[in-house]
């Protein structure tokens, strides 16, 4: 029986059907990307989207609460149970609002803020030149060490005691190691800044104790619910009881209206799907996954950023190779291998078209990619790079790659074991 998309839609269906068979046959290795289970998938897709719900549960603008209220108080809960934190906002459209509303919350218009270099591996919205964060507020960006490719604590206390920001922001996009909250929430407490931290590349990570949580160390805790941590597309704001008020003002009616409540429940699915054993052994493989693929590339005589990576995400500096980050990013794409260009510290190439390559195993580790295919993807990887401008080799890794795919099909009905070990 054809779907009522089909039926009434054959051209986005079509296009629908065309987008499932890339994501399914192709290695991808954005690192902010991921494949969600069937269960998140319903809960996006369903009437939920159909329902106004400006305020809160129980503080409503509009009737007919009385499920949002119930599935809202539900992912609070869960939000509040996984991150260990006194008070959950389950609202932002996305990571930037995220951070928006948590800068909104504590300081004023033109105060200043402190957060990583978008070309050193920050977020626009860490207060970088063409983001609106830089423009309502005075932003000084602090930036990794070049030599080591790791943060230099030193250095950002002495910048914070020069510039004295309100806020200091921890967190990256592109980091491959293991930052140390504690350490910035001590220099941001030194300063009498407040400490917001992004962990919206490594939630997941940070959920399943692989990561240190910044939750005890920070004011506000912003992140994305869709990369490491597997749900919807959206945000999510955790923080002490004492800013739990002006968070949720901030939020609504500060930056937003109505939550997309169908949004809003499948990230609650996915709080459920994280709070499970198989979760924890999933972040695990993530990162043995992003080891075993860094390790074979520097066998391959890849220079990584910071020798390698403690986390899901690794940084190829492509200098030594000679070839720009764009050219490689795309001929890899031709054979099936997605990833995006990506500055490195110390770029003197521009944004645009800079020296590095970003990769991350969140969606390879779900659709069951082991170590001994992570060195499968590195050896595809420096046969393209070393046939660069070879068409016929690049088409060649392109059908090694389908093979592999069709050895681990995409889990779009994948299903996570509930908490009490039955099938959702
Ligand atoms: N720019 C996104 C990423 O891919 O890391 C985060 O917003």
């Amino acid at each position: 029986m054809r779907t009522a998309l089909e039926q009434y839609d054959p051209q986005i269906y079509e296009l629908i059907r065309q987008e499932e068979a890339r994501q399914s046959g192709s290695i991808r290795l954005i690192p902010s990307e991921n494949y969600v289970s069937r269960a998140v998938m319903m809960a996006t897709s369903s009437c939920l989207t159909n329902k106004y719900a400006e305020g809160y549960p129980g503080k409503r603008y509009y009737e007919g609460q009385q499920v949002t209220d119930l599935i809202e108080k539900v992912a609070q809960d869960r939000a509040k149970k996984v991150f260990k934190a006194d008070h959950a906002n389950v609202q932002p459209y996305s990571g930037s609002v995220a951070n928006l509303a948590a800068y909104a919350a504590l300081i004023q218009p033109h105060d200043t803020i402190m957060g990583m270099s978008l070309v050193h591996g920050g977020h626009l919205t860490h207060g970088w030149k063409v983001s609106l964060t830089s423009k309502f507020f005075n932003s000084v960006s602090y930036e990794i060490n070049t030599e080591t490719g790791r943060l230099d604590y030193d250095k950002i206390r002495d910048l914070a005691k020069k510039h004295h920001p309100k806020i200091l922001i921890s967190g990256a996009t592109a980091y491959p190691r293991t930052i140390d909250f504690e350490i910035f929430g001590q220099i941001a407490k030194e300063v009498g800044a407040y400490h917001v931290s992004d962990i919206a590349h490594i939630a997941g990570l940070v959920v399943a104790g692989i990561h240190k949580s910044p939750v005890p160390y920070a004011d506000i805790v912003s992140t994305t619910t869709h990369k490491t941590l597997r749900g919807p597309r959206g945000g999510m704001l955790l923080c002490r009881a004492e800013h739990a008020d002006k968070v949720d003002r901030a939020v609504f009616p500060g930056l937003q209206g109505g939550p997309h409540m169908h949004t809003l429940t499948a990230i609650a699915v996915a709080l459920a799907e994280a709070d499970t054993p198989e979760f924890v052994a999933y972040a695990k493989q993530i990162v043995k996954n992003a080891k075993a693929l860094a390790e074979k590339l520097l066998e391959y005589g890849f220079n990584l950023v910071s020798g390698g990576t403690d986390n899901h995400l690794m940084l190829i500096d492509l200098r030594n190779k000679g070839i720009p980050g764009k050219k490689l990013a795309k001929a890899l794409d031709r054979a099936r291998i997605v990833t995006n260009y990506n500055t490195i510290p110390g770029d003197t190439a521009p944004p645009f078209n800079p020296s590095g390559l970003r990769l991350g195993t969140p969606a390879i580790t779900t659709r069951g990619f082991k170590e001994p295919e992570a060195q499968q993807i590195a050896a595809f990887i420096h046969r393209v790079t070393e046939n660069i401008d070879k068409e016929s080799v690049i088409e060649e890794v392109g059908k090694e790659v389908l093979l592999l795919c069709s050895q681990f099909p995409v889990p779009e009905h994948f299903i996570i074991p509930n908490r009490n070990g039955g099938r959702q």
